[in-house]
């Protein structure tokens, strides 16, 4: 459900019995293409969605924050003081926006004690980046209410940080830069390795596709699950290659790296070379104005990312091949992989029927339900009242 921001400023002020400096809103992401590249200083290609976190902000006197959800119970206030906070010290979703707030400290900006209310439509642990949409929102806020006027660069910075040292996931800057550097109709081309974004017209529209979004509805954690162990895989190829990372390698580094590295490693690393080359094709397709063209690009990353980086799932292979079969004109996983979702290119005529066909493929397997429907690039971070 949507609030408006009228209604979240009430809700906002039936909590904590004062009304709010103003309300700031960030978006989640769908990353187009470029998986597990951004750790790696690579290329990454994601979009904002229209989905997004919102969060009612109130300095207070004080340098207490105080932090609520609309998603938590009533009761589930978390309390923390700023100037005794550690690393590691929050647990659970509190973890995200303390975690930013800790994390300007720690980047030499000094952050008031604030009251916070979050809001959110981004489904969360669907691979669609709840997680970057709650940080930057809270950033925005924590930004403009302190007046210290940092960038938006190292804004994406800030929340990494939060996410790397207060929640424990080591993810990189890809999401937190779609949901900061984003635009409504574009894509966000991303340099890992100096931080320059360029924005891509995605015109879908024009072309008369339409991407679907087909959430498997098995949540992962990147705290958790095998991300970290993929990271130190790439960390290890990067230092059996002598290269400072995987980014330095080229496509033709691969017959080297095939004598130098064990199957496995040899395998992660072959998928984020090779990802970061269908980045910059996918990049091509856009800019000549060939939206179609990506499908291809889509198919190939799916399919290094589940025999290469092993980070796929029978639940998102099934979603990409029914998908691919009832007509799509390319289909992957999205994001960190081990659970979340799938995205489908597809003409919009044939969206019913791959929609229909992916429904029926998971009814037949026993699968929970997935939750198929349409994104549109949207806005990045904005203050929003
Ligand atoms: C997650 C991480 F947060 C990103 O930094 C990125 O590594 C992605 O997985 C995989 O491409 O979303």
């Amino acid at each position: 459900m949507r609030r408006t921001p009228l209604e979240l400023s009430h809700l906002f002020t039936e909590r904590t019995g004062r009304e709010p400096d103003g309300l700031w809103s960030a978006p989640g992401r769908v990353n187009l293409i470029g998986e597990h590249t951004d750790y790696n200083g690579g290329f990454v290609l994601p979009f904002a969605i229209e989905q997004s976190t919102t969060v009612a902000a109130a300095v207070r006197k004080d340098r207490l924050v105080r932090v609520a959800s609309t998603l938590a119970p009533d009761d589930a206030l978390v309390t923390v003081d700023l100037d005794s906070l550690e690393e590691g010290a929050v647990q659970g979703w509190a973890a995200y926006p303390i975690g930013v707030l800790w994390a300007m400290g720690q980047r030499g900006y000094r952050c008031p004690g604030l009251d916070l209310l979050v809001d959110s439509t981004v489904p969360i642990g669907a691979g669609l980046s709840s997680s970057a949409a709650l940080e930057c929102a809270v950033a925005l806020a924590a930004n403009d209410l302190s007046g210290a006027g940092i960038p938006r660069r190292e804004l994406v910075i800030i929340g990494q940080l939060a996410e790397n040292l207060m929640v424990g996931a080591p993810t990189g800057i890809m999401d937190q830069a779609a949901s900061l550097l984003g635009d409504a109709g574009h894509a966000v081309f991303l340099d890992c390795r100096s931080g320059d974004a360029r924005l891509v017209p995605l015109e879908l529209d024009a072309a008369g596709l339409v991407l679907l979004v087909i959430d498997t509805r098995v949540t992962h954690e990147h705290a958790t699950s095998g991300y970290a162990a993929r990271r130190r895989s790439c960390e290890l190829g990067a230092e059996l290659m002598s290269v400072p990372s995987l980014r330095e390698l080229a496509v033709g580094d691969l017959a080297e790296a095939a004598g130098l590295l064990d199957e496995e490693i040899f395998r992660r690393v072959r998928h984020v070379v090779t990802e970061n080359a269908r980045v910059q094709d996918a990049v091509d397709v856009l800019d000549r104005g060939r939206p179609a063209d990506l499908g291809p690009l889509l198919v190939a990353s799916h399919a290094s990312m589940r025999d290469d980086f092993g980070i796929s799932t029978a639940e998102l292979d099934l979603a990409v091949d029914t998908a691919l079969e009832a007509g799509a004109l390319g289909a992957r996983l999205t994001g960190g992989g081990f659970g979340g979702a799938a995205i489908a290119l597809a003409r919009v005529d044939d969206a019913p029927t791959i929609r229909a066909a992916v429904e029926q493929a998971f009814a037949t397997a026993a699968l929970a339900a997935p939750v198929v429907f349409g994104v549109l690039p949207g806005a990045g971070a904005a203050r929003v009242a």
